[in-house]
């Protein structure tokens, strides 16, 4: 595909088009996921940069301290089909932060409104029971893991982020597929042997658009263009079998309380 059949492809694509039709589920939702500061936002802004070739605008607001306690779990549609969300961003994977995160993966806290991060168990479990009033199970996950390659790794953290990554998969039915950032500032290919070596099958390295620098280049558009077309087609696999929305947020339910229950037995 040329970039434009690319941009159109992704642009038409429609869940109601696939074999079984659209089983129930209505959004593609891109979840990033990801260190503070290793370019979830700019990621976000550069995708709309590509897609819809305007100027480029700062759509998700980059480059903020948000090491507060509470935050907004932003949605950026890309299409009237795909969803980026910009997920709250970690310091550290100790499994409060894990907690969080597969919480927010499983879609469990709304998007677009202001999110205290819980770390009572109480809290945890009527958050998820809160959730039921107006429960989302139309949406397909995709999960994306951010990394900017001007890190330094160490040796326990792989250990982690392996285990991190699995259980995402695990969640979703979906290998995270990473996005190294930043591609011009460090050893990427190092980091692309690492995070294969974590399993990863899917491994994209960008150069975001920013505010400082957003020359417009085709390689570059294409980087963000081939990751949204990968992500659809990761959608048509799992969409050629068939699938129970509800019971799949049941089963992601289940998974969450096992989590909580389990973290709460170590405390
Ligand atoms: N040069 C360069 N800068 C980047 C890249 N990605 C993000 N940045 C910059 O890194 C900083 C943090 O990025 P941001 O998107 O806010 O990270 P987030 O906390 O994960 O959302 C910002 O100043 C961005 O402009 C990249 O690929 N290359
Ligand atoms: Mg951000």
């Amino acid at each position: 595909m040329d970039i434009e059949q690319l941009k159109q492809y992704i642009l038409c694509y429609s869940l109601n088009n696939c074999p079984l039709g659209n089983q129930g589920f209505n959004r593609v939702l891109i979840q990033l996921m990801g260190y503070l500061g290793h370019g979830k936002s700019s990621l976000i802004n550069s995708c709309k940069y590509a897609l819809h070739d305007k100027e480029f605008t700062t759509h998700a607001a980059s480059g903020s301290a948000d090491g507060g306690l509470t935050t907004v779990r932003n949605a950026y549609p890309l299409t009237h089909t795909i969803t980026m969300v910009d997920n709250r961003g970690c310091a550290t994977l100790n499994s409060f932060e894990t907690g969080e995160f597969y919480t927010q993966l499983a879609n469990f806290v709304p998007l677009n409104t202001g999110v205290e991060w819980t770390k009572e168990f109480d809290d945890v479990l009527n958050r998820l029971e809160d959730s039921d009033i107006e429960p989302n199970f139309s949406d397909i996950i995709v999960p994306v893991y951010v990394y900017s390659v001007k890190r330094e790794i160490a040796d326990n953290e792989v250990a982690e982020l392996k285990t991190f990554l699995k259980t995402c998969r695990d969640l979703t039915g979906i290998f995270p597929i990473i996005v190294l950032t930043h591609k011009t500032s460090g050893p990427f290919s190092k980091f692309r042997d690492i995070f294969e070596g974590m399993g990863a099958e899917e491994i994209f390295s960008v150069e975001n658009y920013t505010q400082e620098d957003n020359l417009k280049t085709l390689g570059r558009h294409l980087q963000f263009l081939n990751l949204i077309h990968k992500v659809l087609l990761n959608v048509n696999f799992r969409m050629s079998e068939e699938r129970n929305p509800r019971k799949e947020r049941a089963e992601r339910k289940k998974f969450l309380h096992k989590f909580f229950h389990e973290r709460e037995v170590k405390k």
